[in-house]
């Protein structure tokens, strides 16, 4: 899709973490490493394409600005596009990010709302380094400038530009879910959230679900707005001031995966990974350490059906891979003993004579090993109690080159809005449900495995990270809004069959 924004207006991504790491080398001295992810893979070449500018924090605090701009500076060189700062003190991390972003909106976008700490200290601090983002991004936008900006750590910037006398064009992107307003209005600043996301020009959302709940706040919190929803992309205005509001479902660079998992390296590891489990079916979890993704839910599943399925024993391997996350939180570090202590008693209760029925791994891979693991897991389990999205199931589907694997995918992610024709949808509560339908793609035929893989990776490679950044371009400035397609959500339902 072309558009006006692809046909040359500079463009500026604004996200909480630059798309690089600072490491230091064997001298003790900074060197920047750039980001690998998708989003990075597909705005790369948007930016460079404009010289766009990418602003955003290192990850680190009290740093000398001087040299990391420096470093920045030549490592823009070597991008082709701009990187800039936005430098944080060690209490403005702990108020803006530890606290506001990851204790109170994390928690309630996620429906964990016992679990969020409503301390307004974390708000002036998140209400002030939204102001000190708005300032970088004032400071290097042209007057053609759009302006993107990603997820719930930066909701109140568009208003900080306003403030400023920015008129570009803003645009938001959400990559959590976006709560019903009963969950919504407990946070303490809802009116100030919400009224700060209605001064964008464009909203997006993950799913039309998460678009409706944002509606439906809208309506119930904010005076004197006019929305009429369309089924993709809704429009709305409040005064003068227009703007969209769409679901644009994130995904992945496809080709790139599909092309790492057929590489003779990966092909290698993903043998070597399977030589120590013959003979079994391997099933596969991928997750960020975090209490939305449903570890100890899966891993009770796991168990019950060891217990009501005895076939099973000696046949399947969990494999659960755990990846490090907001370590200093102390609710994660909670979460972590909870899934090592069931590991462990999982593993006393079942473990024979040459196999052991959890492998649990604690760290993070680089990505061509991800993708052996990928490509050689028989079942991938997929649980999470939320999720925006979630990328790892799209990842895997992408990465099953021989299409004989199964996707078992929670119906409270984002992804099964779009993946559940062919996947095994369960409800991650569900520990007999689950239980049921690990027995069930355990014994699935492999025609039928096949039939819905190919569903599946038709689906992720038709709407990839390319065409998702293109249709949210193009919804800023689209004069007709009905050729966006309509993404149906999952609705349990469907999945009665008595
Ligand atoms: C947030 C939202 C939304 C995982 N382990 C390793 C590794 N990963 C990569 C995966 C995948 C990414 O991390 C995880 O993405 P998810 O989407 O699954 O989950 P969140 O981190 O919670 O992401 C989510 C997403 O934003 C995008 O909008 O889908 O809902 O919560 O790409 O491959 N990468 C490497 N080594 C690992 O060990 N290199």
């Amino acid at each position: 899709m072309e558009t006006e924004y692809s046909e040359g207006k500079s463009l500026i991504i604004a996200s909480n973490r630059l798309p690089i790491t600072i490491k230091r080398n064997e001298n003790g001295d900074k060197q920047i490493e750039p980001g690998s992810g998708g989003l990075v893979t597909a705005m790369a070449p948007v930016l460079r394409n404009r010289g766009g500018t990418w602003i955003g924090w290192t990850g680190d605090v009290d740093t000398d600005s001087f040299e990391i701009n420096h470093l920045l500076q030549s490592q823009s060189r070597e991008l082709g596009y701009l990187l800039k700062a936005v430098h944080l003190s060690s209490e403005e991390r702990d108020g803006y990010y530890r606290g506001f972003a990851n204790e109170v909106l994390w928690p309630l976008f996620h429906d964990f709302v016992s679990t969020c700490i409503f301390d307004p200290d974390y708000w002036e601090h998140y209400d002030s380094v939204n102001e000190k983002f708005a300032k970088v991004i004032a400071a290097n936008a042209r007057g053609d400038s759009f302006i993107w900006i990603h997820d719930y750590h930066l909701m109140r910037v568009a208003t900080k530009l306003r403030e400023l006398g920015v008129r570009n064009k803003i645009g938001y992107f959400l990559h959590i879910p976006f709560p019903p307003p009963d969950i919504f209005v407990r946070l303490p600043w809802r009116f100030q959230i919400i009224n700060s996301l209605l001064d964008y020009d464009l909203l997006g959302f993950q799913t039309n679900r998460d678009k409706r709940n944002f509606i439906r706040c809208v309506r119930t919190y904010v005076k004197n707005i006019r929305i009429r929803g369309r089924r993709q992309i809704a429009e709305g205005q409040i005064g003068d001031h227009k703007l969209r509001i769409g679901a644009f479902p994130i995904s992945i660079d496809y080709n790139e995966f599909a092309r790492m998992a057929a590489s003779e390296e990966v092909s290698r590891k993903a043998w070597y990974i399977h030589e120590d489990y013959p003979e079994k079916q391997i099933i596969l979890g991928v997750d960020r350490l975090d209490y939305t993704k449903g570890i100890p839910e899966r891993l009770q599943a796991f168990r019950n059906a060891l217990i009501r399925y005895p076939e099973l024993r000696g046949k399947i391997t969990l494999m659960q891979i755990v990846v490090p996350s907001r370590k200093q939180i102390p609710s994660y570090s909670d979460l972590k003993t909870e899934i090592e202590v069931l590991v462990s008693n999982i593993n006393g209760e079942f473990t024979d004579s040459g196999w052991i029925p959890i492998v649990y791994i604690y760290q993070s891979f680089p990505r061509d090993e991800l993708t052996a693991y990928y490509r050689t897991s028989e079942i991938a389990l997929i649980t999470p109690l939320k999720d925006g999205m979630n990328l790892v199931a799209k990842e895997y589907c992408a990465c099953n080159i021989e299409r004989t694997g199964a996707l078992i995918l929670s119906e409270f992610t984002g992804a099964s809005a779009q993946l559940y024709k062919g996947a095994i949808m369960v409800n991650p509560h569900d520990v007999v449900g689950i239980a049921d339908a690990i027995h069930q793609v355990f014994h699935m035929n492999k025609e039928e495995r096949m039939s819905r893989m190919k569903v599946l990776r038709r689906s992720v490679r038709t709407y990839d990270i390319f065409r998702w950044v293109d249709s949210f371009m193009e919804a800023v400035i689209a004069k007709k809004l009905d050729n966006f397609p309509v993404i149906e959500d999952f609705n349990p339902v469907d999945n009665v069959t008595t």
